[in-house]
């Protein structure tokens, strides 16, 4: 086909359990023999290096490649082999003396593979543990080329990248729809060194000063005693710190908002939070924001949804992903940058530039585009890839520069520190999936883990046995020079500038730019948290902060939790409204979205296929939802069905489709009731999961579609057809059109009870 996005989608529906197509995703390896139901007894032809597993070998000081040949690394060969290299002929079974016999000591590859299972868990991440990622490429516009001399923002370069997303709190195991920030860091394998965007999804942060990332992570965290609740913010200890310590009201505010249940990572934005410096080449230098704008908008699942989610889907953030690029699907981002120039006193409108608590609104200062970002490449090994790359802040290449943002102070110490820990010593730049694509030349030698071989005798400068090498560069042949920025002559002190202490107009900020509905997912959202508190004392200092930022935002949440509104402390600032902070009111495109079509066994199978079709011809996806898991119907007409009335749950779909009986006349499919009216009009309606599939999908703001006779089981779900964004129409493919329309503004908003 030719539309690339066609395809895409077909794939996706092809690759799904019932359908029989194989999926390959994985450049590089040939597709596999579809898998028998005996276990094959010959070997097969190796399977090629994986791709992602034959990075730039580490250079020597002299310039050669060292270590093992890189395509060796990956384990393709046919034959098993203990870890030494000598062919295995059976790894089932113990050596022993004789079958019922003690197992003997000298079995070497009985200990080998025990000792290396032993070993196998490395310490997680003491944040941002789980998490999600896939390779790239990112091709700038070449139009921040008058700010930063980088090489890879000149004009239509390419550079491979690789991009994790992760959520916060949660241990590897969580779940991915849990209300959190998400980590947004990308791995830039540029041509002048790696640099490291360490984003997340949210523009501003907790805390002020990264000496306070310990308090703020701690009382994040589950509860030390008992280890819950997990990956969640909806706990007192939380609650307590953030209503004692106020400059974390802005970012507690975003994480209350939609903003904190994204629909899918391809969906969101992300951020470099802090302010950078950029340093073009005649030595001037801007300050900058970073931002990343997804394609497919920026949107956000409903609270019940995310939370039905963490039960049925854990996984359902990093299958998006995954799926969507396997099936060519890319997602893409723009990069952007936001201007400010680069006074001493680094505040831009009032803004102080160097306060993460702050966001510049677009409206001031707008956000330019400089890049694209394609994720096309799923990681062929979840650990070695997305477990094992470490990002680091401080990875950074000329033309890009830090601000003295104290958060980001501590940040370029920690992510050094963490690494050791982690992945084990300081070697982890030689991990293939941290090795720059740049030649390394450095003089660090020795360590845990090294595997690099150096040749060359002196790795230490000055010196002439190595000829000298390697030397330093200037300016001129690419080197890093920071930027000589003057440092204002000043007394030590543990303090934080005056301007810092402002928590509150930023909050309101956001507050009073959310639509109707934002803000009543927001009062949800602040009800439910505290409502876990136990603590009175903590509800009600919460909610002194929420008087702060809004009475209106206080009193709904203080009657949620059948409080008293506390009175504002401070006075309610006087700020404009940023309409960019919102969400609602735009129209995006539909790409990728999933559409379930539900069938009864008396649906009618030819229209199904139609919808399908036509469902995939708008690049969408079609999941055929039946009574039981393989085919509906039979002969030509027979449909599979990707998910049964047992394993389907509403909240895997943008829009449910509930397909109709065929029309009066055709009596190709089952029977019709006394009145004429065909029974599969009424055969999903009497089953309680469809009913359950169809109201969930109304409560959830999500479009509807019946084509006639479809009604029946509208009405046994309680689903008013006349209601807002439920379609009933004569045919398929006509409802389809309506729902498409109705995707685009991604929910039915009018749905959602607002009191405004
Ligand atoms: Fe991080 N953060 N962070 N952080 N962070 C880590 O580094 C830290 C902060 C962010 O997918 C750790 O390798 C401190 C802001 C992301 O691998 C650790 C402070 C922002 C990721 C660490 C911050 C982030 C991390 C844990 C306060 C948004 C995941 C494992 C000064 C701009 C990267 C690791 C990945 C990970 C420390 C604050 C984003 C411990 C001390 C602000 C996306 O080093």
């Amino acid at each position: 086909e030719a539309n690339p996005l066609k395809r895409a989608s077909r794939k996706i529906a092809d690759a799904l359990p019932g359908d029989a197509a194989p999926s390959d995703g994985i450049p590089g390896r040939p597709a596999l023999e579809e898998p028998s139901l005996e276990e094959p007894v010959a070997p097969r032809e190796p399977l090629p290096p994986k791709p992602d597993q034959t990075g730039p070998a580490t250079m020597s000081p002299t310039g050669r490649a060292t270590g093992a040949d890189q395509a060796d690394v990956a384990q393709a060969g046919s034959y098993l082999t203990t870890a030494q290299g000598a062919r295995l002929h059976d790894t089932d079974h113990s050596l022993k003396a004789g079958p019922r016999g003690p197992v003997l000591l000298q079995d070497h590859h009985l200990r080998e593979k025990v000792m290396h299972f032993d070993h196998e868990r490395i310490p997680e991440r003491v944040v941002h543990a789980r998490g999600a990622a896939a390779h790239g490429v990112f091709q700038s516009y070449g139009t921040a080329a008058s700010v930063t001399k980088a090489a890879f923002l000149a004009k239509d370069v390419e550079t491979p990248v690789f991009v994790r997303f992760s959520t916060v709190l949660g241990s590897r195991g969580s779940a991915d729809t849990v209300r959190d920030t998400r980590g947004f860091a990308t791995k830039f394998y540029t041509q002048e060194g790696v640099f490291d965007l360490v984003g997340n999804n949210i523009p501003v942060f907790f805390i002020q000063d990264a000496i306070k990332f310990p308090d703020v992570i701690h009382a994040g965290k589950p509860h030390p005693d008992r280890e819950i609740p997990q990956a969640q913010s909806a706990h007192d200890t939380f609650w307590d710190f953030v209503s004692l310590h106020t400059e974390a009201t802005h970012h507690t505010l975003w994480n209350m908002s939609d903003r904190g249940i994204p629909r899918s990572y391809r969906m969101m934005e992300g951020f470099g939070v802090h302010t950078f410096r950029l340093v073009a080449a005649d030595g001037s230098t801007t300050l900058v924001k970073f931002h990343w704008k997804p394609k497919l908008g920026v949107h956000s699942l409903v609270w019940e949804e995310a939370q039905i989610i963490n039960g049925v889907d854990p996984d359902f953030h990093r299958r998006d992903l995954a799926d969507a690029i396997e099936a060519g699907a890319y997602p893409q981002w723009e990069l952007g940058i936001q201007t400010f120039p680069d006074t001493p006193e680094q505040t831009f409108e009032g803004i102080d530039l160097l306060d993460p608590t702050n966001i510049v609104p677009e409206e001031l200062a707008p956000v330019q585009p400089i890049g694209l970002l394609t994720l096309n490449r799923n990681p062929a090994d979840f650990f070695a890839e997305t477990e094992q790359v470490a990002f680091h802040v401080g990875h950074l290449v000329p033309g890009i520069d830090i601000t003295d943002d104290p958060l980001l102070a501590g940040r370029l110490f920690s992510y050094l520190d963490t690494q050791i820990t982690r992945l084990g010593g300081p070697n982890f730049p030689q991990l293939p999936i941290n090795r720059p694509h740049a030649p390394v030349n450095d003089m660090l030698r020795d360590g845990m883990h090294q595997t690099a071989v150096h040749r060359g005798v002196a790795p230490y400068r000055p010196n002439s046995l190595d000829g000298g090498c390697p030397f330093t560069a200037g300016a001129a042949e690419g080197a890093y020079v920071e930027t000589p920025v003057r440092v204002p002559e000043a007394t030590k002190v543990r303090e934080a500038p005056e301007s810092f202490a402002d928590h509150f107009s930023q909050p309101r900020r956001f507050w009073l730019s959310m639509s109707p509905v934002e803000r009543e997912h927001i009062i949800g959202a602040y009800t439910f948290e505290l409502g876990k508190c136990y603590e009175q004392a903590v509800k009600e200092r919460a909610l002194r902060t929420l008087a702060n930022i809004d009475p209106e935002l206080c009193e709904q949440v203080a009657k949620g939790l059948g409080l008293p509104a506390p009175e504002p402390t401070v006075p309610l600032a006087d700020v404009e409204p940023s309409p960019a902070l919102s969400q609602i009111g735009g129209t995006w495109p539909v790409d990728g979205r999933i559409i379930g079509i539900v069938a009864g066994p008396d649906s009618d199978l030819e229209a199904v296929h139609a919808v399908r079709d036509a469902v995939l011809e708008a690049g969408m996806v079609p999941l055929v939802v039946g009574p039981t898991g393989g085919v509906l119907g039979s002969g030509g007409n027979a449909v599979m069905t990707q998910r049964s009335y047992v394993t389907a749950r509403s909240v895997e779909f943008d829009a449910v489709l509930l397909a109709g009986p065929p029309a009066v006349g055709d009596d190709a499919y089952g029977a019709r009731d006394a009145k004429g009216v065909p029974s599969a009009a009424l055969r999903p309606a009497a089953d309680p999961r469809v009913a359950l599939l169809l109201s969930e999908a109304f409560r959830h703001g999500k479009a509807i579609g019946a084509w006639a006779g479809g009604e029946a089981a509208l009405a046994a779900a309680g689903v008013p057809a006349d209601a807002p964004g439920v379609v009933v129409a004569g045919s398929g493919p006509a409802a389809l059109e309506q729902l498409r329309a109705l995707l685009a503004g991604h929910r039915v908003w009018e749905r959602f009870d607002t009191r405004n």
